[in-house]
This record gives C-alpha cells, sequence and structure tokens, in this order.
C-alpha cells in the first residue's frame, strides 16, 4: 500500500510554490544566511499562526522546502533535495489529542524508500519500518 502511494507520488508530485503576495503582516521573509536575499517566507493566519513556510535551503533562489501547519505545528514537509523541480522528500508528522508528535512517516522518491518513526520512552525516536 506504501509503495503504490510512493510510486503514485512520484508520478504525480510537484513543488507547490506560493509565489509572496499577501499581506505583508501575513508574511514573514528572512534572509537566513544574511546576504541580502531572501531566503525563508512564513505565511501566518489572521491569529499570526503560521499556515505554510517556504525555505530555499541551498540559497540558489529557488524554493525547495515547504512546511504545512496545522495548529501552529508542521503536519506535512515536503523537500525537493536535487533541485529538479519535483519533490523528492515527504515527511508526515502525526500528533496526539495532546498536541506531541507520536509518529513520522518519510518518503524518499528518490529511493523508494518510506520509514515511520515513533517515539518510545526509552530510547527516543526509532525506525519501526521493519
Ligand atoms: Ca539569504
Ligand atoms: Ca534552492
Ligand atoms: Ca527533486
Amino acid at each position: 500500500m506504501l509503495l503504490i502511494i510512493v510510486l503514485l507520488l512520484d508520478k504525480f508530485y510537484t513543488p507547490k510554490w506560493i509565489p509572496p503576495q499577501i499581506d505583508d503582516n501575513e508574511l514573514t521573509k528572512v534572509d537566513r544566511n544574511q546576504d541580502g536575499e531572501i531566503d525563508s517566507w512564513i505565511y501566518r493566519n489572521e491569529e499570526g499562526i503560521p499556515s505554510i513556510g517556504i525555505i530555499d535551503q541551498n540559497y540558489n533562489g529557488d524554493p525547495d522546502s515547504w512546511a504545512f501547519f496545522k495548529n501552529g505545528k508542521a503536519f506535512l514537509d515536503e523537500e525537493d533535495s536535487d533541485g529538479d523541480g519535483k519533490i523528492d522528500k515527504i515527511f508526515l508528522h502525526v500528533f496526539s489529542e495532546d498536541k506531541n508528535k507520536i509518529r513520522e512517516f518519510f518518503f524518499d522518491l528518490l529511493d523508494k524508500k518510506r520509514n515511520i518513526f515513533v517515539e518510545k520512552e526509552d530510547t527516543g525516536w526509532v525506525d519501526v519500518t521493519k
């Protein structure tokens, strides 16, 4: 089932670049490496809570990482790690009702890999894929 999802995502997925045309009090622009070029955009809802974060991780001018938030927590991260314009890494974060992260799904569309991480009380986050 998961393999089918990965294959479908690989076939149809393209990055979601959202142009920064929005009221300035709902958009924060950040120059993370202080080279004078904006490389991070954070969109906020009316309450000021982040809804989407976009990052140019390798500072080449093109966004390559997208984070989608719900209740101020990222539930979905997407990444174009090789810069070909297609998303190739996807992280799904699952939260419990008390808002603690309880599970993470990682899909690597380049390596056709998927991993599932859960937090154990004694050892921290462990890969329970197998
Ligand atoms: Ca910069
Ligand atoms: Ca980039
Ligand atoms: Ca890619």
